[in-house]
């Protein structure tokens, strides 16, 4: 097997969130708009975004996201390539490839393998910690993705365009945290909030690792 670690790399990515935050009362609700670039200036895919409200976010076993709880393998990838997932989903692997793989991770977070299985099979893994869960398969050194277990259920990743919309967010101050595989922190950078004003614009300068490893990525 091999180390799933990115090569670290003397890059800097900037992170800026910029969102109007407006709570004209206790029950407002805000979208946060949040731009992650790499030190190039290039918008940043993929980057998992999520907020922890200082005054909690509710039970974890009551979060649901929008997109489906899967982790394809198909053209010799995974699909998405970052899929993030409440804490003790329960997420599904279908292989859609005509050839076997064989799914593992090595992460803290969850440690699995899903021994060699075919096309159209389906296996399934529970996540019941959160963290960054780096997926590899045995068969195949160049498939490479990531589950995000998150535990709030203010999260989004990053389009094309760099960008993340946490939607419905309540008032009041809370922690911002950004994580990319391509960044040098293993962990998710956290970054404080004070909603009180309007908008609020912040700059966070991450230090990512590997920026260019996924677009070398061959298919
Ligand atoms: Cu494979």
């Amino acid at each position: 097997m091999r180390n799933v670690l990115p090569i670290p790399a003397a890059i800097v990515a900037t992170l800026t969130l910029a969102g109007a935050l407006c709570f004209a009362g206790d029950a407002a609700a805000a979208d946060l708009t949040v731009t992650v670039r790499g030190d190039d200036g290039a918008p940043l895919a993929d980057a998992v975004v999520m907020v922890h409200p200082a005054g909690g976010a509710g039970p974890v076993s009551a979060i649901r996201y929008s997109w489906p709880m899967t982790m394809t393998q198909q053209n010799i990838a995974f699909n998405p390539y970052v899929l993030i997932v409440p804490v003790g989903s329960t997420v599904g692997f279908p292989n859609k490839d005509k050839v076997r793989h064989h799914v593992y991770s090595f992460s803290a977070a969850k440690k699995f393998e899903l021994k060699l299985y075919g096309q159209q099979e389906e296996r399934t893994i529970t996540f019941d910690k959160a963290g960054v869960v780096a997926l590899g398969c045995n068969i195949h050194d160049s498939m490479i993705g990531y589950i995000y277990v998150a535990d709030t259920p203010y999260a989004g990743k990053t389009n094309d365009a760099g960008q993340a919309v946490i939607r419905g967010l309540p008032g009041g101050a809370g922690t911002l945290s950004v994580w990319h595989p391509d960044m040098r922190a293993k962990a998710a950078v956290d970054k404080s909030l004070n909603l009180a004003a309007g908008a609020v614009p912040v700059t966070l300068d991450l230090k990512p690792v590997g920026l260019r490893r996924k677009k070398t990525m061959t298919m």
